[in-house]
């Protein structure tokens, strides 16, 4: 039953005051330097605001391609923010920030904003919008085929604590034969082939980048028609390397399922779609591998409910996220809703995907909001029922949701 205003009031507050631990985003470690994004123009060429503007913009795709950054973001802005309401949540999300950053963002125009920008300091504002979002850790998305990120991890730097790592293996597992060709180069002798030399050079390639990032998780977004067991090199790594790797170094799996790479190439990193996932690979996954722990989340709004009921059978999973585009507050809400009423508090509700540092300033402000709403009913049911709960009670929930329930799940509480 809907809450009423003041056990509404109780639970966003707690809510509210409780830190959360970002399990998943793209954003980096500062000591990465201009890897770490920030500020207006980043935020309006998001690729999720990218494929909107192309809703209203009529140029040839090339030509937006070709336009530097600072074009690109006037012509969002303009079709986006001036031309049309910014009513969609991506759009929203960047007048939640300005308007949390104490910018009113209907004064002034593009430039104006620009320059307030400009005139942050990098390193304070890190500290400010972790500070405004209440977040108190980031996890990255760290991969070692990307040849921007890679140098600084093999020079090395001071970790910033707050930034944590996770290894990121999609193409390794998702196109084995140009990865072959990498790990030779690194000194990996791998041939390609599928036998236990290849599995266990790739078991010493992962285990290698585990150490040197410190790596929480390893992780891999996968396409819709994702099978296992199957006779495919994604699915032999995983059984062969992957999995034996995680039971080694008591490192978890995470699956993002469902992701349609390169629905319009076109739009480049605004092209994917979605795809349903066949879940029994989960399924199997789990049950045949009871010493793995896997994360699980899905893009597909179709796939949601038996990703909970999947993880009603099977401990060593945990469902995270409302991912892309089911990160909108309808989505969210019907998906936080079904995961308490059958999970409790055993899941982790929200990632933020921010790639922007600012963006963690709204998709907190906007997930937040609504989890506290779906905590709140819940809380109103009990005490229908006869169970009154406490301030405490409220808080250790939010806690285990924001982070708590995911650190016990890795061992790392
Ligand atoms: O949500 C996103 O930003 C996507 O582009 C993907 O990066 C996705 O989150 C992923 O990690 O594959
Ligand atoms: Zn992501």
């Amino acid at each position: 039953m809907p809450a009423d205003a003041s056990l509404l009031a109780r639970v966003e507050r707690i809510v509210n005051a409780t830190p959360a631990h970002d399990i998943h985003t793209h954003l980096y470690d500062p000591s990465f330097g201009s890897l770490l994004l920030w500020g207006i123009d980043e935020l309006l060429v998001y690729h999720y605001l990218v494929s909107e503007a192309f809703r209203h913009f009529r140029m040839p795709y090339e030509s937006f391609w070709n336009a530097g950054k600072p074009t690109q973001a006037e012509w969002i802005w303009d079709a986006l923010f001036v031309r049309h309401s910014p009513i969609s949540e991506s759009c929203r999300g960047v007048v939640t920030v300005l308007n949390a950053l104490g910018i009113d963002p209907r004064k002034g125009d593009l430039a104006s904003l620009r320059g307030w920008f400009a005139g942050q300091d990098p390193a304070a504002y890190v500290d400010r919008v972790l500070g405004l979002a209440n977040v108190a850790s980031v996890c990255m998305t760290n991969s070692p085929f990307d040849d921007e990120e890679r140098p600084g991890w093999e020079t090395g730097f001071v970790r910033d604590p707050r930034f944590v790592a996770a290894l990121r293996i999609d193409p390794l597992l998702l196109a084995w034969p140009s990865a072959v060709k990498r790990l030779q180069a690194w000194g990996y002798r791998v041939t390609g082939e599928r036998n236990s030399a290849n599995a266990s050079e790739v078991r010493r390639f992962l285990a290698d980048w585990t150490r040197r990032i410190d790596a929480r998780y390893c992780m891999v977004s996968l396409p819709d028609d994702f099978a296992f067991p199957a006779e495919s090199d994604a699915a032999w790594l995983i059984e062969h390397a992957v999995l034996p790797h995680g039971r080694e170094h008591g490192q978890a799996f995470a699956l993002m399922m469902g992701v349609k790479r390169a629905v319009n190439p076109a739009l480049r990193l605004a092209g994917d779609g979605v795809g349903r996932s066949n879940l029994g690979a989960l399924q199997h996954l789990c049950a045949a591998n009871p010493d793995n722990r896997f994360l699980a989340t899905c893009l597909s709004r179709e796939n949601q409910h038996e990703l909970v009921v999947l993880a009603r059978k099977f401990r060593n999973l945990h469902p995270f996220g409302c991912w892309w585009f089911t990160n909108t507050p309808q989505f969210i809400a019907e998906i936080t809703s079904m995961r308490l009423e059958l999970l409790g508090t055993s899941f982790t509700p929200q990632h933020s995907d921010a790639r922007v540092l600012d963006q963690l300033v709204y998709k907190w402000n906007h997930s937040r909001g609504i989890l506290a709403r779906c905590l709140a009913d819940r809380h109103a049911d009990l005490a229908a029922s006869g169970w009154t709960s406490t301030d405490a009670e409220i808080a250790r929930d939010a806690r285990e949701l924001l982070g708590g329930a995911f650190a016990t799940f890795l061992g790392r509480e």
